[in-house]
């Protein structure tokens, strides 16, 4: 429904920021909760805009909002007998991404937001807020889209409110989360919920009253991604695209949940969920924390090569874990749709996902085929003879620019991926049996080890890292941290995040077991050492083993690692010495990252918590300890 404003004027007539003229009585759409229409109409008049629209997430709100947006250029609806009700948008060249950069934790004290977080102070960032945002939406729409991370009524969702003037936002809220209706019914007058504001920047009528068109993908060149930890607040300006825009995800999902997780005693994380069934019929679930871009998705998803093998789909990005009252953990993923990396997902990396884009999907800059049909690098072996690629300009086979940009995506209900999993969206949550770190390791990290217990695991979370891959990111090989593959959306001090997984850990009496994996170990001459995707079924089956006490491990300073006797290799071709090369923990390049894990404490100083100093000095001498045995029994010999 929409709210009536005063008129904003004529392309001639100059006017001033609309004035909101506040409904008589609670307007239908509105929220039961006094606080939320405060504050709807608060953002109105801050913005300016021309009429507020309650969305309903319903399918007549997805026709009519498509609809208008084909009709501007902003989106190419793509032919309905390849991709039913399936649209592409193509974004300004200047916003593709998420800004780390530009993305602030504005927390009373900058010690609290820590050395990794890029902050300001939060009465610093009101004033600059107030000046962007004041008529940033002036001749738009304000959508008020509700949203709730988790099932409806679950007792470890949330409850959002999103104020927003990209109606790309609002399709792919109402894709990524239970948006609309249903959630806003959710916000009762007590009821906790997030306010969340965005504009893309780019008001049609400007502070003297003149009026402009609008553009295919309104954006602005000044851009903040902020977030208030202590009064729950997240502010964003500047960027339509995924993480910036869509507000419930990285913003709310991580950032402001990781601090709500902190105060109530659970754990929000950057974590996959895989329900994974043996040949035997007993089924476990997985959480897994690998940082961006090393293949979550196509891990979310894997067909598995190992014969009876079966895994599900729970969650494919943050999952968010609770203890239970029998002192298990208990985790549900909070969104309800995929914002996955097109490029590179294809029918023999990724055929699931394939499958489960076959229509209801927004493809963000990815390249158009001449049948209006998408495609990307990757998606097929051979590219279309031609294609418009992601700008929409003309593209031909074998020009040297991608046709899809590498970060083109495609946003899609989970509910259409064929390996769900029955319990993925229960209210409950499911048991969480073992937890994964993974990284981009060419070396060091052997293919799998199990910690030996949670402060153990714990200090594998906190170190995971990855060697830069291209000179463009810094020097080549250069090791970057990414502890607990949550650097760029923890929302306060990382060393205050590890202690409180170390104080989650001793809340538990049924911890889930903790391991660390690598699928991407390099040989000596560059090529990877283990084959991947549907083949990482035979780590899983020895973490599942492991779990049930039926797996044997050999000790070593980095933690158990599998008997290659009894570890699931045949037809990989991983013979003897590439196994060797994929588990060695070579003692002196360990050392050498010791001294780099302690430059990373050292940038938390005292904040560090001292069992995690322990488990460094301990691992130290263990490495130390096995370099002297190593050469007696050598000498020995
Ligand atoms: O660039 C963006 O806005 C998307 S980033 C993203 C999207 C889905 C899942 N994970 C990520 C990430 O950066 O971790
Ligand atoms: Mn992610």
């Amino acid at each position: 429904m929409t709210l009536t404003l005063d008129p904003v004027g004529s392309a001639t007539s100059p006017v001033t920021a609309p004035t909101y003229v506040a409904p008589t009585a609670p307007a239908a759409g509105s929220s039961r909760n006094s606080e939320v229409n405060a504050w709807v109409q608060r953002m109105a008049e801050l913005t300016g805009a021309a009429d507020v629209h309650w969305c309903t997430g319903d399918s007549a709100e997805w026709t009519r909002l498509t609809a208008q947006l084909v009709e501007s250029g902003s989106l190419v609806r793509l032919d309905p007998e390849w991709r039913p009700n399936s649209f592409l948008a193509r974004s300004d060249p200047r916003d593709v991404a998420r800004v780390e950069e530009r993305t602030f934790i504005c927390s009373e004290r900058e010690e609290d937001a820590g050395p990794t977080n890029n902050w300001r102070a939060p009465a610093e960032m009101r004033i600059q807020l107030d000046t962007l945002f004041r008529g940033s939406m002036r001749g738009r729409t304000m959508f008020v889209v509700p949203f709730s991370m988790g099932p409806i009524g679950s007792p470890l969702a949330k409850l959002g409110v999103q104020v927003t003037d990209s109606p790309y936002a609002v399709l792919s809220m109402g894709i990524m989360t239970r948006m609309g209706t249903q959630a806003l019914d959710q916000i009762g007058p007590d009821t906790e919920w997030v306010p969340a504001v965005h504009s893309v920047g780019y008001p049609l009528i400007d502070d003297a009253g003149v009026v402009r068109d609008d553009v295919r993908w309104p954006c602005n060149d000044t851009k903040y991604i902020t977030h208030f930890p202590e009064t729950r607040e997240i502010w964003s300006f500047g960027s339509g695209y995924g993480g910036n825009s869509l507000l419930g995800k990285k913003c709310m999902a991580l950032r402001i949940a990781s601090v709500l997780a902190r105060d109530e005693g659970w754990l929000a994380e950057h974590m996959l969920l895989v329900k994974v069934t043996s040949p035997a019929g007993r089924s476990r679930v997985l959480a897994a924390a690998f940082p961006s871009a090393c293949g979550k998705t196509n891990f979310a998803m894997m067909q598995p090569s190992l014969p009876g093998w079966k895994v599900e789909t729970i969650g494919d990005d943050i999952a968010w874990m609770r203890p239970d009252a029998q002192g298990r953990l208990r985790a549900i993923n909070p969104e309800r749709g995929f914002f996955g990396v097109a490029p590179g997902t294809g029918e023999t990396t990724n055929p699931t996902a394939i499958d489960t884009i076959w229509g209801n999907t927004i493809f963000t800059n990815v390249a158009l085929r001449d049948d209006d049909d998408v495609w990307w690098e990757g998606m097929t072996d051979v590219a279309p003879r031609h294609l418009r690629d992601w700008k929409g300009d003309d593209w031909h086979r074998g020009d040297s620019s991608h046709a899809a940009h590498p970060n083109g995506r495609f946003t899609v209900p989970a509910e259409q991926c064929p390996s769900m999993a029955p319990e993925w969206d229960d209210p409950e949550g499911v048991v969480v049996d073992a937890i994964l770190f993974g990284g981009r390791r060419a070396t060091n990290i052997p293919l799998v080890a199990e910690a030996t217990d949670w402060a153990h695991g714990v200090f594998m979370g906190a170190t995971i890292s990855s060697e830069r891959t291209a000179a463009a990111e810094g020097t080549l090989g250069e090791l970057r941290h990414d502890p607990f593959a949550m650097l760029p959306f923890c929302g306060y001090n990382m060393a205050d995040y590890w202690a409180h997984w170390l104080r989650v850990g001793r809340s538990l009496a049924h911890p889930p077991k903790i391991f660390q994996v690598n699928w991407f170990r390099r040989g000596a001459d560059g090529s990877f050492l283990w084959p991947g995707f549907g083949e990482n079924s035979r780590v899983v089956d020895w973490i599942v083993r492991r779990l049930d006490g039926r797996a044997l491990a050999t000790w070593t300073p980095a933690g158990h690692i599998p008997w290659r006797e009894d570890f699931a290799l045949e037809g990989t071709g991983v013979d003897e010495d590439i196994w060797e090369e994929l588990t060695a923990i070579d003692t002196a390049s360990w050392l050498a990252e010791c001294d780099l894990t302690e430059q990373l404490f050292d940038r938390f100083g005292r904040r560090v918590p001292h069992e995690l100093r322990a488990q460094l000095a301990s691992l130290r001498w263990k490495l130390e300890r096995s370099a002297e045995t190593t050469t007696a029994d050598s000498a020995a010999a």
